[in-house]
């Protein structure tokens, strides 16, 4: 009797003491800073300042005080849209490079407290602080080292009027959980009248080492970015557009340049943590233009973001402009919301949660390490292997059959990042089929792939730095995304469509009828024929039976048989492709086509270059001719194209109808006086 109590207690203390075993991490580890922020996974960036009413990406820093002066300006709608989404803080340009300060600075005059806005004493910043807080979400500022207004920029006294700055900005408005100290450095600017070029050398001119004594001694809880200087504690992730490397290691090395394929996938054996952050604009800048209005990421962009940030060991730093009159627009509201919808809708039910697991070897005989661990809802319990252990997996039995795309996985990043590459399998039919084969995990990964119907679904880790953990898994059915295709149509005449979701299928009609789910279905681009066609297309759900809202485009005869001829250049065909996003920029000169046989024109279509960064070689004023013979040429029409700066869009220009073999279309003027022209499309109106 006595000798099985003892046992009894034996064993119930050397399972206790099993318990907490604490495994050693592997590698370099986040600070609990940095831990906290990998948490926190979404996040706004808010970009509002004086450029705002100049239209300007980078004020320069001379912008007339009396512009600011907004109307609406209410920083609780920012805030309680990022809450709405989802979103865990807001990043505020408290000041950007223009030097204007959002809050009345005690050490400059270029601030808010100049302005006819509350008459001088208004205070963004705070404003926007105060409405973090009323919505709960965390508060952080950007702080532009480079300042084109102040007249000490490039000079030593900066450095003091700089960390002048960042004191009153880290003290007294509570609590901030990042500082976003930019990476654009000197250039031209005003500085305080000057009107010149400053060069500065971004490694050694900030101190940047005792800056950030500074801001780790006003804000301890802080994470620092800073892409231009010395390491910090995020690093940017080498791109404005939206995604991180499918590898992603959350380490660098503490020195050394970083090229951008680290800043992209970090560095595996890298000695620092240094975790990237995917910072990004709902528009195509990061400053509100009206002419971006049409430009708002689409709700299949914005996932693509998502899963590309957060689904690949990020976080995702999504920026909303701010209109002159002091708002969010209304379609970013509204890109925002569907993008918060159908992540709801797709992570709404854990397919896993009702599984049973097991895992191929576990560490110990205890229950600390056991493979359902990783699907206990605690992302502090993990399981685990042996020391000795590199290869493992874990099996999940749905029980019956079930149908899922996604799959979330995460290590407890606390004992550093260790998975180095990892598949994925599923059990179809009684066969084993491999789904996946991806590289790294960290603190989340989520895998996108076509609806699998399984009953069993299978983790490989096939390599990690150090015995695999893993605290999380998570399998989910999304639902198919229907948004309208899109329809191109190449130079060839073949037409191709595109749908939001890649597992939707797409249904199209050449002869302008309503396309249905009977109609033809799209698999390989399409031959039309050579004269004017009608398209229109659905995505459509085969499990749903739902159907996207018809798109639909119209074309008129193919470019088959035109040929460029006044240019050896091949981007140039690259305006006939019926690709927006590609362009074809020449310094001086026409373009001359020879159509392959006669025409009857009745007019033109120009589509501009489509990129921000192509702004300035957008045609403003055109002739266009017409020639039966390539020689003697006439002029059919000679214009402007109106407002084409805030509308970049396609421009129509009709005339009388001529017969013509060669056409010319002659640019005069550019949005900026001097630069190349930029033509995305260029298409013809016929009449039959
Ligand atoms: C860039 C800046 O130059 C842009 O204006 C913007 O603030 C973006 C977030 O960072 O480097």
């Amino acid at each position: 009797m006595k000798k099985t109590l003892f046992i009894l207690l034996l064993s119930s203390f050397t399972c206790s003491f099993a318990q907490n075993e604490a495994l050693k991490p592997y590698g370099p580890i986040p600070t609990a800073n940095q831990l906290r922020w990998q948490k926190m996974e979404y996040y706004a960036f808010i970009h509002y300042s004086i450029n705002t009413y100049t239209d300007m990406a980078w004020g320069f820093g001379n912008e007339d005080l009396n512009l600011f002066n907004p109307d609406k300006l209410d920083a609780r709608q920012w805030a309680k849209i990022c809450k709405e989404a989802g979103m865990k803080g807001i990043i505020f340009t408290a000041k950007h490079h223009s030097g204007f300060c959002m809050w009345p600075s005690k050490y400059t005059e270029y601030s808010v407290k100049n302005v006819p806005w509350k008459n001088g004493k208004g205070d963004v910043v705070k404003e926007m602080a105060d409405a973090c807080k009323e919505f709960g979400l965390k508060f952080g500022v950007y702080l532009s080292p480079w300042d084109r207004n102040h007249p000490d920029y490039g000079k030593p006294e900066y450095i003091t009027y700089f960390r002048n700055q960042l004191t009153e900005l880290l003290t007294n408005y509570g609590e901030i959980f990042e500082v976003w100290f930019d990476g654009a450095n000197g250039g031209n600017g005003y500085y305080g009248g000057a009107n010149e070029t400053r060069k500065i050398d971004a490694k050694t001119y900030y101190d940047w080492q005792n800056t950030y004594k500074l801001v780790r001694k006003l804000q301890p809880n802080i994470v620092i970015w800073n892409d231009g200087g010395d390491r910090a504690d995020l690093r940017w992730v080498g791109t404005e557009a939206g995604y991180v490397g499918e590898t992603n290691w959350s380490l660098l090395n503490a020195r050394g340049d970083v090229p951008e394929d680290m800043l992209r996938h970090g560095v595996e054996n890298g000695n620092a943590w240094v975790p990237g952050e995917v910072n990004t604009s709902i528009r195509p800048e990061w400053f509100y233009h009206e002419r971006e209005d049409r430009k708002v990421k689409t709700l299949p962009q914005l996932l693509d973001v998502y899963y590309h940030s957060v689904g690949r060991n990020g976080t995702m730093l999504l920026n909303f402009p701010i209109m002159p009159n002091g708002l969010i627009h209304e379609k970013d509201e509204k890109a925002i919301q569907e993008l918060t919808k159908t992540l709801k809708e797709t992570f709404k039910s854990n397919l896993a949660k009702n599984a049973k697991i097991t895992a191929s070897t576990s560490r110990g005989k205890t229950a600390q390490f056991a493979a359902n661990k990783s699907i206990d809802n605690d992302l502090d319990s993990y399981w685990a292997t042996n020391d000795d252990i590199k290869t493992a997996s874990l099996t999940l039995d749905f029980g019956k059959m079930t149908s899922f795309n996604r799959f979330l996985v995460q290590e407890p990043i606390r004992l550093g990042q260790r998975v180095k590459s990892f598949s994925l399998d599923a059990l179809v039919n009684g066969k084993w089929t491999e789904i996946a084969k991806e590289t790294t995990i960290g603190y989340k990964r989520i895998l996108r792939f076509p609806t699998v119907e399984a009953t069993k679904l299978r983790l490989n880790i096939l390599d990690s730095k150090s015995c695999p953990l893993i605290s999380n898994i998570e399998v989910y059915k999304a639902p198919i995304v229907l948004t309208p295709p899109t329809i191109i149509r190449d130079k060839e005449g073949l037409v191709s469509f595109k749908s939001g979701d890649k597992e939707s299928e797409i249904y199209y009609t050449l002869d302008g009828s309503q396309p249905t789910s009977r109609s033809p279905k799209y698999t390989t681009p399409v031959k039309t024929a050579d004269g004017k066609v009608e398209i229109k297309a659905i995505s459509y759900n085969p499990f749903t039976k739902q159907s996207s809202i018809v798109g639909e485009e119209s074309f008129d005869i193919s470019h088959k048989s035109w040929k460029i001829i006044n240019t050896n250049d091949i981007n140039a065909n690259q305006i006939l492709d019926g690709n927006s996003t590609t362009s074809w920029h020449q310094k001086n000169g026409d373009l001359v086509i020879d159509l392959g046989k006669q025409q009857k024109i009745s007019g033109f279509r120009y589509l501009p270059a489509q990129n921000w960064w192509e702004e300035g070689s957008i045609i403003t004023h055109f002739q266009f001719s017409t020639s039966t013979d390539g020689i003697n040429w006439k002029l059919a029409s000679e214009g402007e194209f109106s407002n084409i700066k805030n509308n970049p869009f396609w421009q129509t220009k009709t005339f009388e109808p001529v017969q013509a073999n060669f056409i010319k279309f002659t640019p005069m003027k550019t949005v900026n006086p001097g630069s190349d022209f930029g033509i995305a499309e260029f298409d013809l109106i016929t009449k039959e």
